[in-house]
Parts: structure tokens; sequence; C-alpha cells
């Protein structure tokens, strides 16, 4: 299958300069020689700083989220119609919004996000204003209708078709949420006390039980802050790099996986390129997995 490679330069959705650069840092440290040929390349455009003009207290920079994801969602579904695999890279995770509504526009889909945070905040709940922190719930039809509405009114994703990994840092409302809707929750120490391949063939069995095809979006700061200077928000108690390679190793051999995502690298914040260099041998994992090009075992 032909692949897909799309760069989101968004940072609207978070308040820290430098999350923007990840897509380009990521072609410096030598992405486009790990692409195969005949991958499509395109950057979906961002608002230049000068027409941002919403600064709402609950929704801020809402302006230029909307522009970029609503962009994303109709690219996103023109190349799942192409049958071309997306393999997006990020930018702040309000980007979500976009990859979640377009992948909407062929019918329901699975998610599974590798994430400290839940993003399942809306304006009334988010500690921050901060879209990032939405995106999931935008995409369920919860919050402000100028989120919920992006590539159409209807709700894009159903709560039984999520699974979260590595989740530890979530707000009050966001724990009421994941309750009340029981949304399916793995933790760290369930990666490590169960073991990779055995949380990700129950991600997988519960979400092959609801949906045909399914998605991930890995979040950097789902590994532990130790290991991720370069994220706006690292959270201790976080993934390893081996069982952060090993479950994207595992959902990048499903057949049914539609598209992957990666995001929240900023290289602004970064030590000695440590993150980017990083999130490069994620994204070499990602595409040698799907490739076949790793051998039994091995994780890169
Ligand atoms: N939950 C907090 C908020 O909504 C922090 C969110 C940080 N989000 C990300 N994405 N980095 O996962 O403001
Ligand atoms: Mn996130
Ligand atoms: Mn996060
Ligand atoms: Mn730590």
């Amino acid at each position: 299958m032909q692949w897909s490679y799309i760069h989101v330069p968004l940072r609207y959705g978070q308040g820290k300069l430098g999350v923007d650069q990840g897509p380009m840092k990521l072609n410096e440290l030598g992405m486009e020689k790990l692409l195969p040929t005949g991958t499509v390349k395109q950057t979906i455009r961002v608002l230049p700083e000068s027409e941002i003009r919403e600064n709402e207290e609950h929704l801020k920079r809402v302006d230029g989220v909307l522009h970029t994801v609503t962009e994303l969602a109709e690219v996103i579904d023109s190349e799942i119609r192409a049958n071309r695999f997306p393999l997006i890279v990020g930018g702040d995770h309000s980007m979500a919004i976009g990859t979640l509504a377009g992948l909407a526009k062929t019918g329901p889909f699975g998610v599974i996000w590798v994430d400290a945070h839940a993003d399942l905040n809306t304006g009334d709940t988010s500690p921050s204003g901060n879209i990032h922190g939405m995106p999931l719930a935008a995409a369920m039809g919860m919050g402000d209708i100028r989120l919920t509405e992006v590539g159409g009114r209807d709700s894009k994703l159903s709560p039984n078709h999520l699974v979260y990994i590595a989740l530890r840092d979530i707000d009050e409302g966001e724990i009421n949420e994941i309750n009340r809707l029981g949304i399916k929750v793995i933790t760290v120490e369930e990666v490590r006390t169960r073991g990779v391949d055995v949380i990700m063939q129950e991600a997988l069995s519960y979400l092959r039980e609801r949906v045909d095809r399914f998605y991930i979006s890995f979040d950097m700061d789902s590994l532990d802050a130790s290991l991720v200077p370069g994220t706006g928000t690292p959270v201790d108690g976080g993934l390893t790099e081996v069982e952060a390679k090993a479950i994207l190793k595992e959902a990048m051999q499903a057949e049914d996986l539609i598209a992957v995502e990666l995001v929240e690298l900023n290289p602004a914040l970064d030590r000695d390129d440590m993150t980017a260099q990083l999130a490069y041998r994620l994204c070499e994992t990602i595409i040698k997995s799907k490739e076949n090009l790793l051998l039994e075992g091995e994780t890169v």
C-alpha cells in the first residue's frame, strides 16, 4: 500500500512555541530516506500568527486550530479514499480533531490513543483552555459546536471505540467522563505487568468486536518524562522506548490499521535533540513494521 506522509505544523492548540517545528525536525533527521518510494507528501496549511484573532479564555486560538483541522479532515478523507496509508506528524494534538473527522467520513473506526493525557476536556472542563486537551471530546460531539462540527455535524467517534494506553495525568472532568462513558483504559503499570503483547491483543480484540478498522494516535508525552524533554507537557511514570516501539510495532502489523499519527514533538524545548531522535526512531519502527522490514523480535 502506498504511504501518505502528512506534515501538520500546528501549534495553536497549546501555548508553547516550537511544536510547529516537529515535522521539519524529523525531515532534517532523515525521514525522507525512511519513507518508501512513491510516498505522497504534503503539508497542511497553518494560519500565520498575525491572522489569529480569537483568544477566548476557554478555547485559545480557536480560529487557528479550526483553519488547519478543517483542511486536515479533507486531506485525510481523500487519502483514505485513494487507498493510501497516512502517517501524520505534528504539531500539537489538537490536530487530531481533523484526523478523527477525516476518518469518520468513510464510516466507523476504532482509536488507540497512546498518551499521558486523556484529551477529553471541553472548554468548560479544561484547566488551561488549550485545545490540544480536547480532540477526543470534540470527536465524540462534546463541547463547543465549532470544534464538534469540523467535518460535519455527526459525532465522529463512539466512546466504546476508544482504548487509552499510558494515561496518567487526567483532569477531574475527564475522570468523570471516562467513568460515565465506560472508556477502556490501559495503564503503564498494566503494560509492564502484563506485557505489551497481552495488552495489545486485548486492545485489538476489544476494538475488533466493535469496528472493522482503527487508527493509532501517539503522543510523545506517553513516554516517560526523562526521555522526552522536547515535548510540551512531560509526565513522569511513562513508557520506555522499548515499550513504545513494541506497541507501535504490534499496531503497525495489524491489517486493519488505517492510519498512524505522531504528535507533540517540540524541538525548541529539546535537549541535544534527544526527543527528536527518539521520535525519529519511533517513525523508523512505524515504517519498517508495516513494510515487514523488521526481523522477529527486533524493534529497531
Ligand atoms: N489536560 C490538560 C489540559 O487539558 C493538559 C493537556 C496536555 N495535553 C497534551 N496532549 N499534551 O495530550 O489542559
Ligand atoms: Mn495528547
Ligand atoms: Mn499528552
Ligand atoms: Mn521518571
